[in-house]
């Protein structure tokens, strides 16, 4: 069976934006499989993969590394329920995952980056401060006081996906697709760590987020 090497913290919350993603497309295209919790804390599990991040997926022939890779060795390797419908879907699929991770997860992070350690236990929570304050040049804190304008930030920059969901109910067309997976796991990274609200309940996207957190609770 194939086994996703999945973030976990504090009794086991899986909070990791890339591992919701993965899920999510394995969901779609019902794989059937299971996760392996990894805490910041355990490298050892996932030394296999001679690197340190995941989501890591395992197969029978061997492993893939990188959200991005992990949902394009899945189309290439089961051929029902395609996540990428034609090139364009995949192409559009590249820009997101590269615009989730580069533009809008930084934002989210300046947003949610002092609240992480209540989802953290023992040594994670070091390990958290000491790699993310090295990363920001300064404490997990100094965002604080903007919360405000990076939520300002974060809400403009969704509005052309807000535009498309409003438009069509997801962001892939009438049905869920990859393309919502993508940006699903970042909502779901504030939803499990942060006490911030976002989204006002008339939000196009609010509703997209519920009806997509239904999914995401087939799974741990
Ligand atoms: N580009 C990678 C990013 C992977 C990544 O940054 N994973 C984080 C969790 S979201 C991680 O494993 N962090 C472990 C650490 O910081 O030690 C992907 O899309 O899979």
């Amino acid at each position: 069976m194939i086994k996703l090497y999945d973030l976990s913290g504090k009794n086991d919350l899986r909070f990791s934006p890339p591992c919701w993603t993965v899920k999510l497309c394995l969901l779609h295209k019902k794989i059937n499989f299971e996760t392996v919790p990894v805490r910041f804390s355990e490298k050892d599990k996932i030394a296999f993969s001679g690197q340190t991040l995941v989501p890591i997926l395992e197969h029978e022939g061997g492993f893939v590394y990188d959200s991005w890779e992990i949902i394009k060795w899945l189309d290439e390797n089961y051929l029902e329920n395609k996540l990428f419908i034609n090139g364009t879907s995949k192409n559009f699929s590249y820009f997101l995952y590269n615009w989730t991770s580069r533009q809008l997860l930084p934002v989210l992070f300046k947003i949610i980056a002092h609240e992480i350690p209540n989802v953290l236990e023992g040594e994670d929570i070091n390990y958290y401060i000491r790699t993310r304050e090295d990363r920001i040049k300064g404490p997990i804190t100094k965002f604080k006081q903007n919360i405000s304008e990076f939520t300002n930030e974060f809400n403009k920059l969704i509005n052309p996906i807000r535009k498309i969901i409003d438009a069509n109910g997801f962001v892939a067309g009438k049905e869920p697709g990859v393309e919502d997976y993508l940006f699903f796991g970042n909502f779901k990274w504030v939803s499990c760590c942060s006490s911030s609200i976002l989204l006002e309940t008339k939000d196009p996207i609010y509703q997209w987020f519920k009806d997509l957190s239904e999914l995401a609770d087939k799974v741990k």
